[in-house]
């Protein structure tokens, strides 16, 4: 038995530098059922078509594609018509976040058979046994499919979450790890380590923030035992890994599972380089002990999802439960230790203003002003199908997405382009100082290793970042006065 699993092309020039992690976790439960695997990531080859190409002609049992957003979807929906034309009678299998979320719009496409809905390793496992024994997907829970009257059929929501302490080891030899070193980009998300792997120790969130995606899932939070999380760092460590990016979506969840796998990652020194996301409520309230626990664990950089500078937004609009206060103290609390804070804004928020849209500038500053080891990104809003915040964005004026195409449209990275909410007032000033923006935004490529020529770019950047911040200080002020 034979299958093909696929990482379709990041769209929008997103880059990753990680093999796809969604795409491991589903090969190694698979793996268990001794099917062979076959990992394509198209944005590792040069031709990615003539991979697939001769991929088919071992005649898998089904091709597995991945997707995140809507553009990944559309990039995963090319790579099946491409797979259909190739090979008409090849089942094709969508899995992923956006897959899960969006089922009638793909399935209408007429290039997948099947869609994977939430976690993938048992789900795709069971559809791969379906296919192979030409048995019918009803008895797969957790799929959606057209059945022969061209009807979409979702069977029944899967009875139990996939535990996951029954992870196998990751195979991490199905994928070319050297390609992905080579693939080093400057993004600030880059570790400054060459061998970076990634993994999720947990799933799910107690919080549900309205434009999270697991206010959209719902899914609840499980984790891995300590012992597991510690068997996966040094099988990523064997692998050859230097660093590992935690891409849990809340690791601190549990505070106590946290705090033991921190200890016993310093008690049996990996020397592995972490990343972690956190929230900053929480850095705040576990304090200075915490952050050095955290540093003598090997973290060399948290992900901080800051949202906005504005509280009001913060609390009344996005559910954040937490203030900008909290952002401010946990950025003081960081310059305490070489971990690199990295704090994540969103602006084009429902109900948002100008005030608080300049109040997230002015955060911005004052965090990259207090602590000179901290960066920013500074995002617009992505509004997800099922989230919560989409219907706050409908009654201020969103027009409902109907296709992929629509959905893609609000995918657009450039500001000026559908972003979801901007007040009438607050075009104008966008476009008469979208250099500026601009500049933020490329703040936050900043290299990590200095060499000559990134020395006198950021002399240049620092003398720019300057008079910017004085001149967003001094607007922030006068808006205050003008725009109550
Ligand atoms: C690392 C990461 C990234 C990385 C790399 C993404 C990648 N391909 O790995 C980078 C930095 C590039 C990135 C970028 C973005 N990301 Co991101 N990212 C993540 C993060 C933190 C981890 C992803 C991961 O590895 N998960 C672990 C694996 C095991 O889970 P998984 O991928 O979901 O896979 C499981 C299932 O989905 C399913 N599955 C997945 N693929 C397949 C395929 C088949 C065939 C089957 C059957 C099943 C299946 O089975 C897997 C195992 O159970 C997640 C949050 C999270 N914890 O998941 C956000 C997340 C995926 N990102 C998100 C967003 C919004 C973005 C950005 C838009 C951010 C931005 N504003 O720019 C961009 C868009 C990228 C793009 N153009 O597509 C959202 C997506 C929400 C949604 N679509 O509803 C998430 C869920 C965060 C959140 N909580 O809201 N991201
Ligand atoms: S705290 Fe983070 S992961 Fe949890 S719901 Fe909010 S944004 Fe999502």
């Amino acid at each position: 038995m034979y299958v093909v699993l696929i990482n379709p092309k990041f769209p929008n020039g997103h880059v990753d530098f990680r093999p796809p992690l969604g795409i491991l976790y589903i090969a190694a439960s698979l793996k268990k059922s001794e099917i062979e695997v076959i990992i394509i990531d198209e944005n590792i080859l040069d031709n990615p078509k003539l991979t697939i190409q001769q991929a088919l002609k071992k005649k898998p049992i089904c091709v597995g594609i991945s997707s995140i957003l809507g553009s990944s979807c559309q990039e995963a929906l090319k790579t099946s018509k491409l797979i259909k034309e190739l090979s008409p009678d090849t089942k094709i299998v969508l899995g992923g976040v956006w897959a899960s979320l969006q089922t009638d719009i793909i399935l209408d496409s007429g290039f997948v058979d099947c869609i994977c809905l939430g976690d993938g390793e048992e789900t795709f496992r069971e559809i791969v046994e379906v296919y192979h024994f030409k048995r019918d997907l009803n008895q797969v829970q957790g799929v959606v499919f057209k059945n022969h009257k061209n009807e979409i059929v979702t069977t029944k929501q899967r009875s139990e979450y996939f535990d996951l302490d029954n992870l196998p080891q990751l195979p991490y030899s199905l994928v070319d790890l050297s390609k992905y070193q080579s693939r080093r980009s400057s993004s600030f998300f880059q570790f400054p380590y060459t061998r970076l792997l990634s993994l999720e120790t947990s799933r799910g969130c107690g919080f549900r923030c309205s434009f999270c995606s697991n206010a959209a899932t719902r899914r609840p939070y499980r984790a891995m035992s300590p012992e597991t999380t510690l068997r996966h760092l040094v099988d990523a460590q064997r692998a050859g890994a230097d660093g590992v990016a935690v891409v849990d979506d809340n690791f601190f969840q549990d505070h106590e599972r946290a705090s033991m796998i921190l200890k016993k990652i310093k008690e049996e020194k990996l020397g592995l380089n972490l990343s972690f996301l956190i929230r900053a409520d929480y850095l705040v309230m576990q304090g200075l002990p915490f952050v050095e626990l955290l540093e003598e664990a090997g973290c060399k950089m948290v992900l901080i999802g800051a949202e906005s500078g504005s509280t009001r937004i913060l609390k009344n609009i996005i559910g954040k439960k937490s203030s900008t206060q909290n952002i401010h103290n946990a950025n003081k609390l960081l310059k305490h230790s070489k971990i690199k804070g990295v704090f994540g804004f969103l602006i084009g928020l429902p109900q948002e203003k100008i005030f608080d849209i300049s109040s997230t500038f002015k955060s911005c500053f004052q965090i990259l002003r207090q602590n000179h080891n901290s960066r920013v990104t500074l995002n617009k809003l992505i509004p997800l199908p099922k989230s919560p915040i989409l219907q706050d964005c409908f009654s201020n004026g969103l027009v409902e997405p109907k296709t992929l195409e629509e959905w893609i449209k609000l995918e657009d990275p450039r500001w000026e382009r559908n972003t979801v909410y901007i007040p009438q007032k607050i075009s104008t000033w966008f476009e008469n100082h979208r250099k500026y923006f601009d500049f933020l935004r490329s703040y936050r490529f900043e290299n990590w290793h200095d060499s000559k020529k990134d020395c006198r770019y950021k002399l240049k950047a620092w003398f720019k970042y300057n008079r910017l911040n004085l001149f967003f200080t001094l607007n922030h002020y006068l808006l205050k006065f003008t725009h109550r």
